[in-house]
């Protein structure tokens, strides 16, 4: 065989086993390249005689032609093969569900559940929503609201202490959240109508406490308001939250310092079959505190208590969120357990309205 053929069948059989586009075009730069072996022989032709030339020329021209005819299939076979290979790799199942968007696997914490609830019934009978900072000053926390100095009610609220200012001054985290309303009543004219929701804390622990804590507070101030308000307004918004269309509700009397009279109220519910089922049964469950606003109180805040009268009540948010929602253990709320979260919790979108109803 001549080097031509010898050259020819070389290179067929290296693009025959080219295995990629990258090693196909290896072989044809080694074969048609400036120093490819079939480049390299077309220069000699330069050397020889005219009839020589014409023969040899014309071989290695052929030769030239089949070795670019063969590239150019065997390319094409590399090229379907290749994505072929990609499409197989790359395959998506259509069919897969879409993963859910965090609008509907998150989930609202009962309390803020309740707290909105609870902002939407009172809003709803025309009151303003106030807040105010967790850490406050022993005058709005206790002086103003009629607490003596040295008074133990003063202990009993087991207050968390900050240590004391150079002048003496000592801050606290607020024990409930009566000093909103007491900065309420020193900047807004009555009436005033407002509920105070928020963190409230107590250096107490255990079963049925946690030393951080929710409460609402209500205030009225106005020039006639009396006790027939106070009861009219605590029995819609008991009837509203607890979504039944009669509650009965038991007023005994009690003590607070800041208001008087004092009254701690029950409502009436069923507690057979282990749930608590409101508005019907013998029973009576203890959901909050209230009274008319006392005149130093009212005093305290720079109005005239011969002019003004106004009531007051309180409640704890975790257990009243506790009593509705059948949740047993105060302290899982505050557990930060997703699997919890996900079982008590409540839809993101379901926002609670008295229209929409308020927990559905
Ligand atoms: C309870 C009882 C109560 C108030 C809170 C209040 C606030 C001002 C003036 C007078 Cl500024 N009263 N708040 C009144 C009665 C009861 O809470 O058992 N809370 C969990």
């Amino acid at each position: 065989m001549t080097d031509l053929a010898t050259l020819e069948t070389d290179l067929t059989a290296q693009i025959a086993a080219a295995a990629d586009e990258a090693a196909l075009e290896a072989v044809r730069v080694a074969a048609l390249g400036k120093k490819g072996s079939l480049s390299a022989l077309l220069a000699t032709l330069g050397q020889m005689a005219p009839e020589e030339r014409k023969t040899a020329g014309a071989a290695i021209n052929q030769v030239k032609d089949r070795v670019t005819e063969a590239l150019g299939q065997r390319r094409e076979v590399l090229k379907s093969a290749a994505l072929d290979a990609r499409l197989a790799a790359e395959t998506v199942d259509v069919t897969l569900p879409v993963r859910e968007s965090p609008t509907e696997t998150g989930r609202i914490h009962p309390i803020s559940q309740v707290m909105d609830e609870l902002t939407a019934i009172f809003a709803d009978m025309g009151f303003a929503i106030a807040e105010g900072p967790d850490i406050e000053t022993d005058d709005y926390n206790f002086t103003k609201l009629n607490f003596p100095e040295g008074h133990p009610a003063r202990e009993m609220h087991d207050t968390f202490f900050f240590n004391p200012k150079p002048n003496g001054e000592r801050m606290l985290l607020r024990t409930h959240t009566s000093p909103v309303q007491v900065r309420t009543m020193l900047s807004n004219k009555p009436p005033i109508r407002v509920i105070c929701p928020g963190r409230t804390y107590r250096c107490d622990s255990d079963q049925t406490h946690t030393p951080m804590f929710h409460q609402v507070e209500g205030l009225v101030i106005d020039k006639g308001s009396h006790i027939g308000h106070l009861k009219w307004i605590l029995e819609e918004f008991c009837k509203a939250f607890f979504e039944v269309d009669s509650v009965k509700m038991r007023f005994r009397p009690s003590f607070f310092p800041f208001t008087e009279p004092s009254m701690e109220v029950d409502i009436q519910c069923n507690r057979q079959g282990g749930e608590v089922r409101f508005g019907e049964g013998e029973d009576w469950l203890e959901i909050l505190g209230c009274g008319m606003v006392h005149p130093n109180v009212i005093r305290n805040c720079g109005l005239d208590p011969d002019i003004y009268q106004g009531f007051a009540w309180g409640m704890g948010i975790d257990r009243i969120a506790m009593l509705k929602y059948g949740i047993n253990d105060l302290r899982q709320f505050f557990e930060a357990d997703v699997r919890w979260l996900s079982h008590y919790g409540f839809r993101p979108l379901d926002l609670p309205s008295l229209a929409g109803g308020l927990s559905s």
